[in-house]
């Protein structure tokens, strides 16, 4: 199957190589101008989001021979291996089941024998029994007062993704309580949210799968000693802890109580958790019901993946169109730029999704690759990006892909104002696929000696992505697509995206390196020359 002839010598490889010569040659303009249905035909919606790719440098052959490449590389059939919970993460040898985290009541998903949804559904309902009791003001803490200030202290995937939910569906909020998120192990990040609080109406939530991770361990430590200075003694602290986690011992260890756990399990990785227990900050923020329609909104693009033609699947297309830009069009990054203020943190969370899963040289069966994988995913919001980086997307020498993201109705409209949003983000996108050029600009009158400065070459791809508002069914539907555009590309370039190896040797320096930095003597450091110099330098001045 897939794996027997390398990607590179694929024969679908080749033709995508001779054809992206040929695309090299037409310009966004002619393409469009060639074909009027364009606008109309490059586009697929599945899950209440449409996505424009009509301002992609393909053709319906770009497509069509991206979709033999796909189908030469078995991506059916790795698909339905992920939903059917076989290990497709190798070198952990797990099975990757985000998909069961949202999967309905009455499905059945069978891991070593014994059917999973159930036991997520188990777990979804304690959530809910305890976020309302949150939310009622029936959870009390040691004095006798309801929680007001919510907490999360967990980091990467125990961080971000609850972070942007929470960020994304402020809207749905519970406007009376606070929500912080503590994940660096830089103290001033726990000093800073605790700085307004009272510890006897604050709620930790330790989010950590594996509840050995140093910076959430310390973290919540420093809770502890915040909350027992003035609480008292450690018992006091019951009502204020709560886990999540799959590792059950760790956490009774730390002093939380079972009755006080979350459970999760090893088939979730961290990246794709935030609809597991780890987003319990968020049910707490929106309560259990918009939870649950944040849930219907990854499962409907689930089951979209699962079944839809490959031809007008949206993350399949998505996938693939990155594919295109990476391996033959030869972009590094792609720029993600939601016009929405309530997706400010989306880059940072899609960085992890992609850069984490794909970021990667080696293929599944231990070869190194001979062809790019994971781009750079960075971004920030519109329009406040139009007045920083947006001067290299237009004229800069870099090929620069970017998915535009926006939203037709808007939680809050003051005047114009959305419509003004909406507006520069579809003039963004035309800008950059069709330019000006210099005849152009010496028309609007403009000095011989500006003309260059003034021309804008165009030809530069970007997708948008429309949805009606930013509602929890929409942003589990847009998660997903990601997550699964993420694993589409996994599969073309045959890599592992579900492991993270690459984070393992920086954390084991990191802990040669503490035992040294803490200790006052003056050991015998044996790093190289500028570790050792650094070191030795901060032991001095600190
Ligand atoms: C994500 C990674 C990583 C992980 C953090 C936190 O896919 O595995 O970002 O989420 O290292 O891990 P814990 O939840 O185990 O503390």
């Amino acid at each position: 199957m897939s794996a027997t002839i390398p990607l590179t010598q694929k024969t679908e490889w080749h033709d995508l190589q001779h054809h992206a010569v040929q695309i090299g040659q037409h310009h966004l303009r002619e393409l469009f101008a060639h074909d009027p249905e364009r606008g109309e035909r490059l586009q697929v919606s599945a899950a209440g989001l449409y996505l424009d790719y009509s301002k992609q440098r393909v053709t319906d052959e770009t497509l069509d021979l991206l979709l033999k490449l796909a189908e030469a590389c078995g991506l059916q059939e790795r698909i339905e291996a992920m939903f059917r919970g076989e290990l497709i993460n190798t070198t952990e040898g797990r099975p990757v089941l985000h998909t069961a985290l949202r999967a309905p009541k009455g499905e059945s998903i069978w891991v070593a024998g014994r059917d999973i949804v159930p036991e997520v559904h188990a777990v979804l309902d304690r959530m809910t029994e305890f976020s309302n009791k949150v939310r009622s003001g029936t959870w009390l803490g040691y004095t006798g007062k309801p929680i007001r200030n919510i907490i999360n202290i967990g980091i990467g995937g125990s961080d971000l993704g609850p972070e942007m939910a929470f960020e994304a569906l402020r809207h749905y909020s519970r406007r009376d309580l606070v929500f912080r998120f503590v994940s660096n192990v830089d103290g001033t990040d726990f000093v800073e949210a605790v700085r307004d609080l009272e510890p006897d109406e604050t709620l930790f939530i330790i989010c950590s799968k594996t509840f050995t991770t140093e910076e959430t361990l310390v973290d919540a430590m420093a809770a502890r000693d915040w909350c027992v200075k003035q609480l008292g003694a450690g018992q006091a602290l019951a009502n204020h802890f709560v886990a999540v986690s799959s590792n059950q011992v760790a956490v009774e260890r730390f002093g939380i109580t079972i009755d006080h756990m979350f459970g999760m399990w090893d088939w979730v990785g961290g990246r794709y958790s935030m609809d597991s227990a780890i987003g319990l900050s968020t049910m707490l923020a929106i309560g259990s019901e918009n939870f649950h329609a944040m849930l219907a909104g990854f499962h409907a693009m689930d089951s979209h993946f699962r079944h839809a033609p490959l031809a007008k699947n949206a993350p399949v297309v998505l996938g693939l169109l990155q594919i295109w830009n990476t391996n033959f069009l030869g972009a590094q990054t792609l720029a993600i730029i939601p016009y929405e203020q309530y997706l400010s943190l989306f880059p940072a969370y899609l960085q992890q999704l992609a850069m984490e899963s794909n970021g990667k040289h080696f293929t599944v069966d231990g070869n190194a690759v001979d062809y790019a994988t994971s781009p750079i995913y960075w971004g920030a919001a519109g329009t406040n990006s139009q007045h920083s980086f947006f001067q290299l997307l237009h004229q800069g020498t870099l090929l620069t892909p970017c998915d535009f993201i926006g939203f037709c109705q808007s939680f809050n409209r003051l005047g114009v104002q959305h419509d003004l949003l909406m507006a520069n983000l579809f003039a963004q996108s035309e800008a950059l696929a069709f330019g000006r050029n210099a005849q152009e600009v010496r028309d609007q009158g403009i000095a011989e000696n500006l003309v260059p400065h003034r021309t804008f070459d165009g030809n530069r791809p970007s997708n948008t992505i429309l949805a009606q508002c930013l509602n929890p069914h929409a942003l589990g539907a847009l998660v997903a697509l990601y997550e699964h555009s993420v694993f589409v590309q996994g599969v073309i370039w045959h890599i592992d995206s579900f492991d993270q190896w690459g984070v393992e040797l920086g954390k084991a320096l990191a802990r040669k390196t503490s035992a040294e930095v803490a200790s006052s003597s003056d050991a015998v450091l044996t790093h190289d020359s500028s570790t050792n110099a650094l070191i030795r330098r901060y032991k001095g001045c600190r």
